[in-house]
């Protein structure tokens, strides 16, 4: 189901062009027109779905089941030294389209173009701390 005024729809609908990567019944995939390193692919559910929270598991099962597969293929072609993969959700997490989507970015070494900032908190978290977050989080499980 194709939303109105989202770009990702229009691309898979092919209303918007893009360089296709794959498709198939479930998925494309293209490349990110802001490539961050050469190859830089989003691969996108052809059901519309805003956001990892509004996504149903079999959506999720399928679009997840062919990032191996094209993130094989541009590791196959451009011989990178690593593979991020990522999805941003909302945006204070960088999302800027709201049509779930996996970036799968190539690397190929330092000043490559793309750069993962976090500070670790380690010391901040006690075991028993980590016990009663995974308890919380375990105890809000919907499906
Ligand atoms: P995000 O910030 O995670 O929501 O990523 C959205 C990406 O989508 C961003 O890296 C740029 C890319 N993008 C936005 N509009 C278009 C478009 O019309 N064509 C293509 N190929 N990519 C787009």
């Amino acid at each position: 189901m194709s939303h109105n005024d989202c770009i990702f729809c229009k691309i898979i609908d092919g209303e918007i062009p893009s360089a296709k990567v794959y498709e198939d019944e479930y998925v494309y995939a293209f490349l990110d027109v802001s490539q961050v390193t050469k190859g830089h692919t989003l691969i996108i559910p052809k059901t519309h779905t805003k956001n990892i929270y509004e996504t149903p598991p079999e959506v999720a099962r399928e679009l997840f089941a062919r990032v191996p597969k094209i993130a094989s293929a541009i590791k196959e072609v451009y011989q990178p030294i690593g593979m991020n993969s990522l999805n941003n959700n909302e945006e204070p997490a960088d999302q800027s389209v709201f049509h779930l989507h996996i970036h799968v970015i190539p690397r190929y070494g330092d000043g490559d173009g793309f750069s993962s900032n976090w500070t670790v908190h380690t010391d901040d978290y006690s075991s028993e701390d980590l016990q009663q977050i995974a308890k919380e989080i375990n105890g809000n499980l919907t499906s």
